[in-house]
């Protein structure tokens, strides 16, 4: 069952287990747990280019913080132990409460393996429908879309597209943080082609920044945008009326619908709150264009009307004939590295498996082939209500795997109070200091998995692209795979037979087998040809697009597109278009919750940190939670840049940095999801959030909660810098990031200058403690030396003169500093020039550095690379370096 772990000095091609761009890496082991890491020359979704995310992969492998033996209510036993537990407990809540009482939470980080084999226990063998993913907040809205478009779950297009198109068109996607190879492909492609970028976003991000065409629209608004634009193709003789006719229905009711919402231009502007011109020349461009390719993610999907904002997109390609063409289509953008696969084996409550729903004779076809004892007949509870059902006590066990709800779920507090309620609480993690994996239960069970460079399987990106992830790590501890443990616990239920799996590729053959099993061509999902792949076909595998079915036999490409010959997977083999419903955010704003609350992602962090927080590099470019907020809201509120804010909703609330900015519009706010307990005193995105499900896929909307702000006031900012974490004293407001060297801590305080010598003089007492102290000023600062080695340092300043730490970081960094340094640490001035805060996470390049080249007369992205290295590794930076130049020499000439 373990795999052999290559010696070290090969190089493992594996793939990326960030986002679903999928990118192939190189990694070659350094025999000591780490590994160099590069990018796969020969991966076709990346070509060899990773982003800063990838590129740091190495700095992430530590064990550290890593969940290294099972865990029973807070005390290590055995797997003997803790498998008995997780065994004993299911088949006891089923008994007593019936198998539905039992859910299962999972992830589209699993890899297919791992997630069809916690399909096939839950569904078949336990008998429970309930099983959803955090994939439920992720794309399900777009899955939806397209089961009502294409009567299937199928992405029609592929990269490619991106370079061959003439127009991408980017709805609710900050695709060059978020997507961030795809994005340098599509700004190759401008290069080459001269293709035109349009962003639909209400926040202008850094890819706003670098659209030609950025669209700022109110919230919410885009099936009005997109009703416009149908109505607009329609008036302007822009349809395909040939294949609207031979293979598509319900082009008149979408078309009135789109009229009733969007008549004019006028009417178009007046509901997203653009400009008639900008909406005019966004009309004329898809219009004109036939390789027009629509992508979309979360601005879409996490809305409570993302599945009607995906097929309104969908309705403008089919309106047109824009899909499945080479540089045409509409084209979802997956988040999580595995989300696809996640679809695959049926992970969402409301898909059987194999891309097979509940019609009674799919429901027979899977239990013949699984010989399950207790097949489901139906949906079961999608994330939200699931996790509202144990509130209700209705769910009395829970199962965990791969995702950290308690950060990621709206209304996360109440979650966290609910799990009480539970008789069993099973986690299976890498990390020991998630918050999902210290939240307790009556009785908690912590299983701990194998982590990414430890394992095996597969992963589809969001081109339906399987790839290998491939272990080049020995097993830490007593780690197991994903997949082992549960096929241990079916055991331990009496269901061995139907889970002697003996290696991932056993998984792997009766995954593919199933999606061929009885298939014929009716079903889009169909790997048939890889059903009998050997052992050593399987570890040599590289990445097939599907559909692969048997007929044509192994070694075959896979379909780069599908529906080109406009035959679709609905009865009649046509395309639905549908009538969306009205713009409108689940809530509206009150007296007492005036603003919208928007959330998202940063460039450098995945999620919930517990991986990237490792990384130095990372943590480099934001290091402390913040909430954006437009000059117009935050002067009256008396909100500072940089000063801390409390953001509230009716839920829930968070402390965090103000970022004062004209890229949030006024009235809207947004913070991002990536801080947890863990890594801040309280800044989880999910606490405040109220996420009302999509009526049709149960997406929660994500985007858009009514919220408040207010100014928080301390008496005292500082950092605390110390070569291990280090505890924040109760009453501080905190947030830690990893730098080089070791741990930081941002903090805020109500204790002033004098306070805080004594808290220092306490905590490491029998330490040379060299200290400067003006407590008439409230200022004090202090270094903590070990046989001449600095260990700690801490600046603290009054709250709206907050210390800037970039000097003493770099100083931290160097582990026994000579006099100058010393002294440069307790003057508070750097002993070289700061280089500002981080840009370039790659080559570590500050913003000050950079704008000195470009002050001097760098004068491009390339002259800056040339000049100080920053965008010449990754390229993640550039959109941030592209927009410094202008600003930076308007003001050298100023
Ligand atoms: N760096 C980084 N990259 C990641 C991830 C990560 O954690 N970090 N996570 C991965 C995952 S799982 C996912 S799902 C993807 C998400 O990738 P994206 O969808 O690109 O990321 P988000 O920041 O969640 O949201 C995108 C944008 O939607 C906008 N938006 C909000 N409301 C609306 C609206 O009403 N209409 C429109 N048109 N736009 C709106 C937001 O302002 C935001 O800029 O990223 C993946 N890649
Ligand atoms: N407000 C708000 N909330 C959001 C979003 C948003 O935009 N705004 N985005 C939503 C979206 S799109 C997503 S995808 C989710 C993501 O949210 P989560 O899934 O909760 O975030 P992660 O931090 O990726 O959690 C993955 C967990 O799995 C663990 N892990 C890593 N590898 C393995 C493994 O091999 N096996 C096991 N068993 N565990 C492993 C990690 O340590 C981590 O704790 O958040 C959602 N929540
Ligand atoms: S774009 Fe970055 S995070 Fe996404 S798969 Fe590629 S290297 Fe990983
Ligand atoms: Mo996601």
């Amino acid at each position: 069952m373990t795999v052999p772990v290559p010696d070290p000095s090969s190089v493992v091609r594996t793939t990326c287990p960030y986002c679903g761009v999928g990118c192939g890496v190189l990694a070659t082991p350094d025999g000591q747990g780490g590994a160099g890491i590069a990018g796969d020359p020969e991966h076709p979704a990346n070509f060899g280019r990773l982003c800063s995310k990838g590129s740091a992969l190495g700095e992430t492998l530590s064990l550290e913080n890593r969940l290294l033996h099972p865990m029973l209510d807070g005390a290590r036993v055995s797997w003997e132990a803790a498998l008995g537990s997780v065994a004993g407990g299911l088949r006891r809540t089923a008994e007593q409460h019936g198998p539905e009482s039992i859910a299962f939470y999972l992830s589209g980080q699993l890899l297919t393996e791992d997630y069809y084999v916690a399909n096939k226990l839950a569904k078949g063998f336990l008998g429970t429908p309930h099983v959803d993913t955090n994939s439920r907040l992720c794309m399900s809205s777009a899955v939806a879309a397209h089961r009502r478009a294409f009567g299937s779950d199928t992405v029609p297009g592929c990269y490619e597209d991106l370079d061959e198109a003439d127009v991408i068109v980017l709805v609710g996607s900050n695709t060059a943080w978020c997507h961030p190879i795809l994005f340098r492909r599509m700004v190759d492609a401008r290069a080459k082609r001269g293709t035109t970028l349009v962003v639909i976003d209400p926040r202008r991000t850094q890819t706003g920044e670098e659209a030609d065409l950025f669209l700022g629209l109110k919230p919410g608004t885009d099936t009005a945008l997109f009703s416009g634009l149908l109505v607009h193709l329609a008036e302007s003789g822009a349809l395909d009326q040939r294949f609207i006719a031979e293979h598509t229905a319900g082009f008149e009711a979408a078309l009135d619908r789109a009229r009733a919402i969007a008549p004019s231009l006028a009417a178009t502007a007046l509901a997203t709150g653009l400009d008639e011109a900008e909406i005019g020349r966004f009309f004329d461009l898809f219009a004109k264009t036939p390789r027009v390719v629509t992508a979309f993610s979360q601005g879409a999907n996490q809305s409570a009307q993302g599945t009607d904002k995906g097929n309104a997109i969908i309705n403008c390609h089919l309106a047109t004939g824009r899909i499945g063409q080479a540089g045409a289509g509409p084209f979802s953008l997956t988040g999580q590295p595995n989300a696809m696969g996640g679809r695959e084996v049926g992970g969402l409550a409301n898909m059987l498996a194999a891309h097979m729903h509940f019609a009674p004779e799919e429901v027979d076809r899977v239990r013949r082939f699984w010989a399950a004892p207790r097949i489901i007949t139906g949906e079961g509870m999608k994330a939200v209500a699931l996790f509202e059902a144990i509130e209700r006590g209705k769910i009395k066990a829970l199962w965990v795997m791969g995702t950290n709800p308690l950060v990621s779920m709206p209304r996360a507090d109440a979650i966290k109070a609910s799990l009480r309620k539970l008789d069993l609480y099973v986690v299976s993690e890498v990390m020991a200091d998630s918050d999902t994996a210290r939240a307790a239960g009556r009785r908690t069970v912590l299983l701990p998995a194998l982590g990414w460079g430890e394992k095996n399987g597969t992963v589809t990106n969001s081109e339906r692209r399987i790839s290998r992830q491939r272990a080049f790590l020995k097993p830490p501890g007593e780690a197991r795979p994903d997949w082992a443990i549960l096929s241990d616990v079916a055991r331990r239920l009496g269901h061995g037979q139907n889970f002697a799996y003996l290696s991932a590729a056993a998984i792997f053959r009766e995954h593919a087998a199933l999606s061929a099993f009885e298939n014929n061509g009716t079903r889009d999902f169909d790997i048939g040809a890889l059903s009998d792949i050997s052992d050593g076909a399987y570890a040599a595998n590289r990445p097939v697009q599907w559909p692969l079915p048997k007929r044509g036999g192994a070694g075959q490409k896979g379909r780069a597109r599908l529906f080109a010959d406009g035959r679709f997977y609905t009865f009649d083999e046509r395309a639905r278009f549908v009538a969306v419903q009205p713009p409108a955010l689940a809530q509206d704003t009150s007296t007492a919750y005036p603003m919208v609350l928007n959330t998202g992602r940063v460039r450098d962090h995945w999620h919930t940190m517990t991986r990237t927080g490792k990384s130095q590099r990372l943590s480099a470019h934001r290091a402390v939670p913040f909430c954006e907020i437009h000059p117009d809201d935050a002067g009256p509120l008396g909100i500072r840049d940089g000063a801390l804010c409390e953001v509230a909703s009716e839920h829930g609330t968070a402390e965090l940095e103000a970022m004062v900015t004209e890229g949030v519009r006024p009235g809207s706010l947004f913070m991002p999801m990536h801080w947890s307990d863990a890594t801040a005193s309280q800044a989880r995105v999910g606490a405040v959030v109220r996420g009302v499900p999509d009526p049709v896929s149960g997406q929660p909307e994500l985007k858009a909660t009514p919220a408040r702000v207010r100014p928080v006031a301390y008496r005292s900012r500082g950092f605390l810098l110390t070569r291990a974490p280090h505890a924040a004293p109760a009453g501080w407001w905190w947030a830690r990031a990893t730098i080089l060297g070791g741990s930081a801590l941002q903090f805020a305080t109500q204790d002033g200058s004098r306070e805080i010598a004594l808290l220092m003089r306490g905590a490491f007492q029998g330490l040379e403690l060299a200290e400067y102290a003006d407590h008439a000023r409230g200022r004090y600062r202090g270094a903590v030396y070990e046989a001449g080695r600095l260990v700690a340092c801490l600046s603290l300043a009054p709250a709206e003169d907050k210390p800037d730490w970039e000097a003493a970081k770099a100083l931290f960094a160097q582990a026994e500093p000579e006099a100058p340094e010393r002294r440069a640490l307790l003057s508070g001035r750097a002993a070289a020039a700061a280089a500002g805060p981080t840009i370039c996470a790659c080559h570590g390049v500050g913003l000050e550095v950079i704008a000195g080249v470009i002050a001097a007369g760098a004068g491009s992205v390339e002259a800056v690379g040339a000049a100080c290295k920053a965008g010449t590794n990754c390229g993640s930076c550039i959109p941030e370096i592209r927009k410094l130049l202008p600003e930076t020499l308007a003001r050298s000439a100023a």
